[in-house]
């Protein structure tokens, strides 16, 4: 697949999914740069691929596993001396990167699953990766587990959810995304995924995820974020907001119905924003942690604290 057909993908949905999107990025960056001719100007083959970064960037404003991801695979090459060096950098880092990602997944299963009690009902939102791998640890290491799963309007994602835990002999309970209040007195804990994480522990993540978080917190049922690392926003250091995704209104609403609905407006916004308030902890590669703690995985995890932020964007 070329870097264009990667960037369209994501685009238009084919490929979704905070690390999903993410890996593939950084997949396609690696294989264009093989489909660039050798020159020996190491200048020319930077350019080339922050031009090609830069419409992978396009594709999709919120998840920040994106820009995180091309950031840690470009960093270095742009400091290379020699095109063959930038050449090897690229394809070390992003092997590294994809590598490390699936790593953390594994990581935050392991860890997901010691919070998934046998016998517990598990409320999921969207389709997560890394909540998903949680819960089916659990049922590898032989819990009797069961789980909630929403629709997920417009898109459907649900539907993808239902499928892996039906394929997995896990007891599943499906219904629309509004029906969330009513379910949660039958369910005993959340987990989702996340999209974003700011600097102050709040969690973007599918639209609805905030309802969802606030009825669990009128419940008195624990939610839990799954979410690697390069979910975190440094940016927010320095105050920058996180964009939330509009997208078209004919995913809501068919061009054909809307006609004839002049005085309706129809909003699509992708996802939505949960306060660290609501959330119980945050399990990450690094540990489990409680949502205020997030400038720490920025700093000491990732290496952006204050000083590099300003350095590097100031
Ligand atoms: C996907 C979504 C997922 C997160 C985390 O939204 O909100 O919960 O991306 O997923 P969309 P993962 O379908 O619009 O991409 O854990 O797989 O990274």
């Amino acid at each position: 697949m070329t870097l264009l057909q990667t960037a369209e993908q994501i685009q238009t949905m084919q490929i979704r999914g905070a690390g999903k999107i993410a890996r593939e990025a950084v997949a396609a960056l690696r294989d264009h740069a093989e489909t660039l001719p050798r020159t020996g100007d190491v200048a020319a083959f930077i350019r080339e691929m922050e031009h090609a970064a830069s419409i992978l960037l396009g594709t999709r404003p919120t998840a920040v596993s994106l820009p995180n991801a091309i950031q840690m695979v470009m960093r270095d090459v742009r400091t290379a001396r020699t095109e063959e060096a930038a050449r090897r950098i690229l394809r070390e880092k992003a092997d590294a990167f994809i590598w490390s990602s699936r790593t953390a997944l594994d990581r935050i299963a392991a860890m997901g699953a010691n919070h998934i009690p046998d016998g517990s009902i598990v409320m999921t939102h969207c389709n997560s990766k890394a909540a998903l791998g949680c819960i089916l640890e659990a049922k590898r290491q032989g819990k009797d587990i069961e789980v909630y799963a929403t629709e997920v309007r417009p898109w459907n994602q649900g539907r993808l959810t239902i499928k892996t835990l039906n394929d997995n002999e896990i007891p599943t309970t499906y219904f629309v995304d509004s029906a969330v209040r009513s379910m949660m007195k039958e369910i005993d804990l959340v987990i989702v995924g996340a999209d974003a994480i700011t600097v102050n522990g709040a969690v973007v993540n599918k639209i609805g995820t905030s309802q969802i978080a606030l009825c669990a917190n009128e419940a008195r049922k624990n939610v839990i974020v799954t979410a690697e690392t390069y979910k975190f926003a440094p940016r927010t250091i320095l105050g920058e907001l996180i964009q939330i995704e509009e997208r078209a209104q004919n995913e809501v609403l068919p061009d054909d119905i809307a006609a004839t609905l002049p005085f309706v407006r129809v909003k699509n916004p992708v996802f939505d924003v949960t306060p660290a308030d609501y959330i119980d902890m945050i399990i990450t590669e690094a540990g489990a942690l409680p949502p205020h703690l997030a400038y720490t995985i920025m700093r000491e995890y990732l290496g952006w604290g204050l000083d590099e932020l300003q350095n590097q964007f100031l």
